[in-house]
């Protein structure tokens, strides 16, 4: 999946696709790279961001998903609001990333429910200007599978078919360094809860802070995509479904890299007949 922010402020790509034109450029570039998902977003929600009015997310995200969906570009509409999820899905978007999972508009689920199509549950504690002092977990991992477990049962109960559903354990969502390190590595523990995993790790503070221990200066977002691309083989490996990320073409090299070793660790039985 790769990550198309047209905002003026996502940490990442803020500011640069504001453009209709360059955003839809950038999104199929994107595309080109072997992402074989584009996600929209005009909502930032690095730490501290606030949240903008509908009709400013709407105006942000509409031409762009219409315009990428009539190349032939599958499009998933990155929104925490059930009106611009509707709105997308009508322009063309073919699934919705919810980084709230439902809790920020009490309508989301419903309307999820009524499309039919894939809704990614992200886990979520709470709006950007205050995630930060929701860092608490008495265990990390168990806690998220939890929170994430009961999402799941609610989306359940307001109609969605499970198989609508992804989870994501929302990497630096009420999480630091050691939280989200913890949940990539224990990827098996969420996917018991039965669906399609999705892992959101790309040029995000906690790789930065890792690689700033080695070289003794943070590197920029866009310096982290090595890194990124080492998650993503490993979180392919672990087998998650899809890896969210700003630049795809290393990320795609690194997944079929880990797809490769898997399949070479598959022992075929030397006694069964084979051609
Ligand atoms: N992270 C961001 C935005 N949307 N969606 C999902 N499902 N998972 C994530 O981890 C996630 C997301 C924030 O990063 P960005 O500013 O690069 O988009």
């Amino acid at each position: 999946m790769g990550v198309l922010n047209v905002t003026p402020d996502s940490f990442s790509d803020g500011g640069l696709f504001l453009d209709e034109a360059a955003a839809v450029k950038h999104g199929l570039a994107l595309r080109d790279a072997g992402a074989d998902l584009i996600d929209v977003g005009g909502e930032s929600t690095r730490p501290g961001a606030r949240r903008i009015p509908v009709a400013e997310e709407l105006d942000r995200v509409l031409a762009v998903v219409r315009a990428l969906a009539a190349a032939g570009v599958p499009v998933s509409i990155d929104t925490m609001r059930a009106e611009v999820a509707s709105a997308a899905l009508d322009a063309g978007a073919i699934m919705v990333n919810d980084v709230s999972g439902g809790l920020a508009d009490p309508e989301m689920l419903g309307f999820a429910a009524t499309t039919g199509r894939p809704y990614i549950v992200m886990h979520w504690r709470g709006p950007s200007t205050v995630m930060d002092e929701l860092a608490g977990y008495d265990d990390v991992v168990t806690d998220v599978r939890q929170e994430l477990s009961a999402r799941l049962k609610a989306a359940q109960r307001a109609g969605l078919d499970s198989e609508q559903i992804v989870l994501d354990p929302g990497l630096g969502f009420a999480k630091n360094a050691e939280h989200n390190w913890s949940l990539l590595a224990h990827l098996d523990d969420l996917a018991t809860l039965g669906r399609p995993l999705l892992v959101g790790a790309s040029r995000k503070r906690f790789l930065g802070g890792l690689l700033s221990s080695e070289r003794g200066v943070e590197p920029p977002p866009a310096e982290r995509d090595s890194a990124t691309a080492a998650v993503s083989a490993l979180a392919a490996l672990a087998g998650a479904w899809c890896v969210r990320v700003h630049e795809p073409a290393a990320s795609k090299d690194a997944v079929l890299v880990s797809e490769a070793w898997r399949r070479a660790g598959v022992r075929t039985d030397p006694n069964s007949s084979s051609t």
